[in-house]
């Protein structure tokens, strides 16, 4: 039985990782594709000279041409110029969309069945682009934002009450910018609410919810946090981790909940859009949303997210 292919496109500082972590999981054979000439190859032969210390059998090799993406089950895209201190994800849409067009092309022409996770900025519009461009059904087109927001959100939390990251659940929904929206009713240690224990630790519940919106607030910050003490580019080892979760529930059909940027139905109360909700991710790809009841307070901030990535679509001319 052949093993599974990944095409990564974009070979930059996401993209390397997510050759390692690909490889080192042997969830496919990789292949690396980049405009810049030689770099994805030297990048490649520098990881799979590492295999025999690892142990992993699986190929990784680079290119500069797209026909090598050929029969590829999933391509992951990090595609595109990263933010720089004081940028917001937005001001990236003018040269990012230029490229993703280009990408779409190539991955319509050349890897006509495969599923793709985009993960360039900013991301609701990249993923909406994409699908468009390679008219792919939208199952098969989805955005990663969302594992890695709520993957902060978890941190904060298991940092703040000391315990395994291993036992928090959190999620966030709606657009990868700041307007996202972590679900802090949700919010639990093995399905004890943070909220209450927060409130076993600091004595009352003004508090608790202080301490609270001080990580929500984190979160929605989080992606600069990193931007500004880089200095140069934007967090890559998570949102590869991140990336690498989806392709896997892919790629071995293990139907996990991820939050994910999937094109809505009606489901939320939106049509049309692409936005981060929970879907079952399996062999199929986004095989079902999951929709569950917002309280009025979450639906309003969901509906000002959703408006945000519609502004951002728009001036696309989606
Ligand atoms: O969670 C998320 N979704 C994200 C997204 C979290 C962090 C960063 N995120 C975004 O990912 C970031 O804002 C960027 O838009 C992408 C890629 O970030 P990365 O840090 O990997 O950027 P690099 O190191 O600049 O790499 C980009 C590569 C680089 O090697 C270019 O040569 C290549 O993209 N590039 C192209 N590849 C193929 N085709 C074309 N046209 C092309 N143009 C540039």
């Amino acid at each position: 039985m052949a093993r599974p292919k990944i095409a990564l496109i974009g070979g930059g500082q996401i993209g390397g990782v997510l050759a390692q972590l690909c490889a080192l999981r042997e969830l496919g054979d990789v292949v690396l594709f980049d405009i810049v000439e030689n770099m994805p190859q030297g990048k490649t032969l520098d990881i799979a000279e590492a295999a025999p210390v690892d142990g992993f059998d699986v190929s990784v090799t680079g290119t500069n041409d797209y026909k090598d993406i050929a029969d590829s089950d999933v391509v992951i895209v990090t595609a595109g110029l990263p933010r720089k201190p004081g940028m917001s994800r937005d001001d990236l849409i003018g040269v990012n969309s230029k490229i993703m067009t280009s990408v779409a092309e190539g991955i319509r022409d050349n890897a006509p069945d495969a599923h793709v996770i985009i993960i360039s900025n900013p991301l609701d519009a990249m993923v909406t682009l994409c699908q468009k461009v390679t008219g792919f059904p939208s199952n098969r087109v989805m955005g990663q934002a969302g594992v890695l927001d709520s993957a902060r959100f978890q941190a904060f939390i298991a940092w703040e009450l000391g315990v395994s990251v291993k036992d928090v659940n959190a999620m966030t929904l709606g657009g990868h910018g700041d307007t996202m929206v972590p679900l802090v009713r949700y919010a639990s240690v093995n399905g004890i609410p943070v909220l209450e224990l927060l409130e076993q630790k600091y004595g009352s519940a003004e508090k608790a919810n202080e301490v609270m919106t001080a990580m929500v607030d984190r979160t929605k910050a989080a992606g600069g946090e990193v931007v500004k003490l880089l200095g140069n580019g934007s967090a890559f080892y998570s949102p590869a981790s991140s990336a690498v979760a989806m392709a896997e529930s892919i790629l071995k059909d293990q139907k996990r909940v991820l939050p994910t940027c999937a094109l809505l139905k009606g489901e939320f109360g939106i049509d049309g859009f692409y936005v981060g909700v929970p879907c079952v991710l399996g062999s199929g790809g986004v095989e079902k949303i999951i929709e569950f009841k917002l309280d009025a307070t979450e639906q309003a901030l969901m509906d000002n997210s959703v408006a945000a990535v519609k502004e951002l679509v728009g001036s696309m001319g989606l």
